[in-house]
């Protein structure tokens, strides 16, 4: 990002983020004329043209802590992206969440098939990773980064937190083991998402490592506390899927287990928390900070 965007107010430094992004992933992911043509199709329907790109702004806003190359982050925002994508497309498979509405539009598997959903999620992955591979820095440094999104998204990453996730429909988790479970399901991506965007220089030093985990963290969390709030309080259309799910599913919840005001409550602990982070960090990471606001206090 250019120096001339340090000084935008965070909505204007958002739309460059999200822009940028969308020209990447759209030249990342085969054209839909490229064989085979309803595959590559129906990745695109999945990732291109929605979303609020939270992982990507994380990537970018971590990356002018580290002062990293545009080019470099470029790649990272494109894999994290990716790799969420797919989990949202398989997230909403009849054998998971069943859902039939994302981002405002028909799930992957109702627009296209089954089949054609669960290859999609499968593909995405692949080029995420086949994406991040390639990024133009020093080879030590991209294995790095390949590690740390690999164990983000695996079983003891989102993987893992999906397991548990699945497992706990209709039964009561305390407090610890929720957010056990959403510190793997959404929280190790986030995380991830900020430490590609520091891994993304080459180098990071002891203290930039600790803050950065300690927001990521908190982030994460607060990220999840809030999507559990949304889910109750926010209607369909807003939201772009299917409102009051947790309920409907006898899921657990912030919400279920704290009531709404205690989960509001902690939500902007969180953030307090994540601010309080990169305190060591200065100026570098007021994007960072911006962003804890922006999650916490979105609308869908
Ligand atoms: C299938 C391996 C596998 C994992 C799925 C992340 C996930 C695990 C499922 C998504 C289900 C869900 C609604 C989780 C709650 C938090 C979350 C990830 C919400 C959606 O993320 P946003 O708000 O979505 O960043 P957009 O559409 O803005 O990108």
């Amino acid at each position: 990002m250019r120096d001339s965007d340090s000084g935008l107010p965070l909505r204007d430094w958002i739309a460059r983020v999200q822009e940028r992004v969308e020209h990447s992933l759209d030249e990342t992911i085969p054209k839909a004329q490229a064989i085979p043509q309803r595959l590559h199709a129906a990745m695109r329907y999945a990732v291109l043209g929605g979303g609020k790109r939270v992982r990507p702004l994380l990537v970018f806003a971590a990356g002018q802590v580290a002062q990293a190359r545009d080019a470099v982050l470029d790649r990272c925002a494109v894999a994290v992206e990716l790799i969420h994508a797919y989990s949202l497309v398989h997230d909403d498979l009849p054998c998971m969440d069943d859902d039939v509405l994302r981002r405002g539009k028909p799930t992957v598997h109702i627009e296209f098939d089954e089949a054609t959903a669960l290859l999609v999620g499968d593909a995405l992955q692949s080029l995420a990773f086949e994406t991040l591979s390639r990024a133009e820095a020093a080879p030590a440094g991209v294995l790095a980064m390949v590690n740390r999104l690999a164990k983000a998204s695996g079983s003891e990453g989102m993987a893992g937190g999906q397991a548990i996730d699945l497992a706990s429909v209709g039964a009561m988790l305390d407090r610890q083991s929720l957010e056990q479970m959403h510190r793997l399901k959404t929280g190790a991506l986030l995380s991830a998402s900020v430490m590609l965007g520091a891994l993304a220089a080459g180098q990071m030093s002891e203290t930039m490592a600790v803050s950065l985990e300690h927001y990521s963290k908190a982030v994460g969390l607060a990220f999840q506390v809030v999507d559990d709030v949304l889910d109750v309080e926010t209607d369909t259309a807003t939201l772009g899927k299917t409102a009051g799910k947790d309920a409907m599913q006898h899921k657990p919840t912030y919400v279920s287990i704290l009531g709404l005001d205690a989960s509001k409550e902690l939500a902007e602990k969180l953030r307090l928390e994540a601010r309080a982070a990169l305190t060591p960090l200065g100026a570098s990471a007021g994007r960072l900070a911006e962003l804890a606001d922006f999650i916490v206090l979105r609308k869908h």
